[in-house]
């Protein structure tokens, strides 16, 4: 019978470290008649998580490097087991600067096991800024990750409430359905009631790095109108949310007042949210972004505490017609711009990109944020290849990420079914994730990933020797694979068949051409011949036997 996988840990050489893996144990054995035995990138944390906090495991890892204190737990209202920390004064507490030291943290050994890589190449592809570790001094509750395109293609899920339905413990459940299905990051994007407080859920029971977009706090702070948006309300807004440990941030300073005009001859004008909202605030005053005007005072608060910058794409296409126009590729450009000025500060960066894109303009965005923006991790939504189908657009995009994945993009944040139609529940979180995993997946085969291609390879000996336990234990959705099959034969003995209901016993080409197959797995030297003289011999039975016979 074969085993549920299970949660192991391999440990750290330099560091005392536990990394966590899926172990699937196959019925499959090796050549010393041992169980093959793989082992998965897992994101799921702790082994059983409430919604009452997990264990800070970072906390010793960063008290111990000395350049940030804690400070009075009252000032604050994060709600951690840990008080809140900030950098001594100087001090930027990154992991890209520590990178550029050449000092190697826990962290980035965490992220060398994960990625089964030397810790050399995760300092190299940081320090040049090729790679982020998203990781804020203050959640020292999330398991190190890392972005970038030599690594696993990575997966963010949207959570998070509106005006319309605002619950703190529906946000926490949908984190741990996202983690559950393999979100490597979740950013919550509440904008209803109870902003704080739901972030603050979300932070002390994450084991996954947590993103947010400050501006729409601010913007409900100030009541909700963007015209009464400030500098000075972002500010206070953007220090609160590094407190309580946000890891990253999206800013939409890239989207410049002269670029609002390029936007006149759109389709779908400006489907940013934030970048509606600057949009607006820039044209009511007539000034410029002030998150542009002030983007190195963001730098500083950021290095501070180690939150990494993703910059917004304000102007990304939000309809096939408008994919790949001047008003996208001039904030691009701003982008590029902001990156520099981010790296000057020591700070952690990536670049969000679009939106809607036909596949055959897919490739152009890739090549121009690597030129624009420096190497920088691109990070994007989709994206969707077509406009035409709201319900699907977990589909419509999952085939554009995959394309763009190929390309070379770090993360890709997912598409849910409920896109353009309402707030995702649970349910469209799962849709969303595995619509997103199959698509990462299949960028890092399409990059040659060796760890991808063994996965495949294993499910796929699994399905050619109708191993249906290893089978399911290796799919992305074992409970759905396994509730298919049973759908038409649900008893105990159909797990050992060699055939499925898709064909049923006497179609099955699985079973039809492993039996072309001598006993060694060598191809017969001339199988028809061998063929035929097996089936007269064995009584020239067009059809195969039922399962019973075909193996005792
Ligand atoms: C990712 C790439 N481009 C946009 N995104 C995500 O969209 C971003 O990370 C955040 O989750 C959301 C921000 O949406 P608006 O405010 O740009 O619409
Ligand atoms: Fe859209």
């Amino acid at each position: 019978m074969s085993e549920q996988p299970s949660k192991v840990y391999v440990n750290g050489s330099l560091f005392d470290i536990k990394v966590p893996f899926r172990r699937v144990v196959l019925d499959e054995l090796d050549e010393n008649s041992n169980n093959v035995k793989l082992d998965l990138y897992d994101t799921t944390g702790e082994d059983s998580p409430g919604n009452s906090g997990i264990t800070p495991l970072r906390q010793r890892w960063i008290s111990n490097r000395d350049d940030t204190h804690a400070i009075d737990s009252d000032k604050t209202n994060t709600g951690g087991s840990v008080p809140p920390r900030v950098a001594n004064k100087g001090k930027r507490p990154t992991q890209y600067g520590y990178a550029k030291s050449g000092i190697i943290t826990p962290e980035m050994e965490f992220v060398a096991i994960r990625e089964g890589v030397d810790v050399g190449i995760i300092l190299e592809e940081l320090s040049k800024g090729r790679a982020i570790i998203p990781l804020n001094i203050n959640h020292p509750e999330a398991e190190p990750m890392i972005i970038g395109s030599r690594f696993l293609v990575k997966v963010n899920a949207n959570i998070g409430n509106s005006s319309v339905s605002a619950n703190i413990g529906d946000e926490v459940t949908k984190l741990h359905t996202a983690i559950q299905w393999g979100a490597d990051t979740v950013m919550d994007l509440s904008t209803g009631a109870d902003i704080a407080l739901t972030r603050d859920a979300i932070l002390r029971n994450s084991p996954v790095p947590i993103g947010t977009v400050p501006i729409y706090e601010t913007l409900a702070r100030v009541g909700g109108n963007p015209v009464n948006l400030s500098f000075e309300a972002f500010k206070e807004t953007m220090i609160a949310q590094a407190m309580g440990g946000v890891d990253y941030m999206t800013i939409h300073a890239g989207l410049r007042l002269s670029h609002i005009p390029l936007t006149i001859p759109r389709v779908t004008g400006i489907v940013s949210r934030g970048g509606s909202i600057m949009a607006t605030w820039a044209l009511a005053h007539h000034e410029e972004n002030f998150l542009y005007s002030n983007f190195a005072e963001i730098c500083e608060i950021a290095s501070t505490f180690d939150v990494t910058i993703s910059l917004g794409d304000g102007l990304r296409p939000g309809s096939i017609a408008d994919a790949n126009d001047q008003a996208q590729f001039a904030e691009l450009a701003t982008l590029g711009e902001l990156v520099k000025i981010c790296r000057a500060h020591d700070v952690q960066v990536m670049v969000e990109g679009p939106g809607h894109v036909p596949i055959n303009r897919i490739a152009e965005n890739v090549q121009k944020e690597v030129e624009l923006c420096d190497e920088a991790p691109f990070y994007t939504l989709g994206p969707l290849t077509t406009d035409i189908a709201p319900g699907y657009d977990h589909i419509t995009s999952a085939i554009g990420a995959a394309l763009i994945a190929s390309h070379g993009t770090a993360m890709l944040c997912y598409v849910t079914p409920k896109e353009h139609l309402g707030l995702p529940n649970a349910d469209d979180v799962k849709e969303g994730m595995i619509a997103y995993k199959i698509a990462a997946h299949a960028g890092d085969l399409s990059k040659g990933h060796l760890g991808a291609a063994q996965r495949d390879l294993a499910l796929s000996r699994a399905r050619f020797d109708f191993r249906w336990e290893d089978q399911f234990n290796l799919s992305l959705d074992p409970q759905k694979a396994r509730a298919f099959h049973d759908e038409e034969l649900p008893a105990p003995a159909a797990k050992k068949a060699h055939f499925c209901s898709m064909c049923g016993p006497k179609f099955c080409s699985m079973a039809l051409s492993q039996r072309l197959k001598t006993a060694d797995g060598e191809l017969l030297k001339d199988p028809m011949a061998e063929k035929s003289a097996q089936f007269v011999d064995g009584g020239a039975e067009i059809y195969l036997s039922m399962p019973s016979k075909v193996r005792p």
